[in-house]
């Protein structure tokens, strides 16, 4: 093993195993009501910067045979699938925002005339639980590019029909499995799986895959998200 090796492993380790024991230990103290909560916000920041660090945008997430797809597909959301909201594909339109050249909305229609690519992945839930489907869609990657985004910037943040926000950093943004996704099974999203276009990105955990996009946006600014924001990893993914 070389000294670089080394460092790789001890860094993986590290991020591994920084969040997990210190959330299992009770930091209360009367005193300073949130010092544990800054504490861990540290920490996950600190993990963030880590996970990054070793992000490798050439490194596939594992891909799965048509056989191994998991049926049914299942449901999550922050509420129940009888609430899901629907938006109508014919008049959809994802608004783009922040550093991008032409922010012209996009149609359904124009994102299927863009390339085309689908995947066999597996959705992994922080409940526990993962499912394995076929995402079909646009690479974000090239989309980015077709609109003139600054791919320099730090963050691509998404806005969806229910409120649901996140973001990711822009090497997981460029990397080749992550795609606007308007297809699943080979036909069209159905609302609760995210209809009419929903980010995948198989190198990160499920709620880092917003559903029903209303709107895209490109910054600098840390944008966080839904569970983002209440003490979720941000980075989240590998
Ligand atoms: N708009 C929206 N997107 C969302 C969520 C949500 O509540 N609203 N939940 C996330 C979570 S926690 C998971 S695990 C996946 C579930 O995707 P699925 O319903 O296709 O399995 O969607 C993610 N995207
Ligand atoms: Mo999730």
């Amino acid at each position: 093993m070389t000294p670089l090796d080394r460092r790789g492993l001890l860094m993986r380790a590290l991020a591994l195993g920084a969040v997990a024991p210190l959330a299992a230990c009770n930091y209360e103290d009367p005193a300073h009501p949130d010092l544990a909560d800054r504490f861990l916000h540290m920490m996950s920041a600190w993990n963030d910067r880590v996970q990054a660090a070793l992000f490798n945008p050439h490194t596939l997430a594992p891909t799965f045979r048509p056989d191994q797809i998991t049926h049914p597909p299942r449901f999550n959301a922050y509420y129940d699938i009888s609430q899901v909201v629907t938006v109508d594909p014919a008049t959809y339109q994802l608004e783009l925002g922040g550093q991008i050249q032409n922010k012209t909305p996009w149609t359904l229609a124009a994102l299927d005339g863009l390339p085309q690519t689908q995947q066999i992945t597996r959705l992994v839930c922080v409940e526990g639980w993962r499912v394995i489907g076929q995402w079909g869609g646009v690479p974000l990657g090239e989309f980015l590019r077709h609109v003139g985004a600054d791919t320099t910037c730090r963050y691509v943040s998404f806005r969806c029909a229910d409120n649901y926000y996140s973001s990711i950093d822009m090497a997981s943004a460029l990397h080749p499995q992550t795609i606007l996704a308007t297809s699943f099974l080979g036909a069209p999203l159905t609302p609760p799986f995210g209809a009419p276009v929903r980010l995948r990105i198989p190198t990160k955990l499920g709620f880092k895959n917003p559903k029903s996009l209303m709107q895209l946006a490109v910054t600098n600014v840390f944008p966080g998200g839904y569970w983002e924001d209440q003490g979720y990893n941000w980075f989240s993914g590998s």
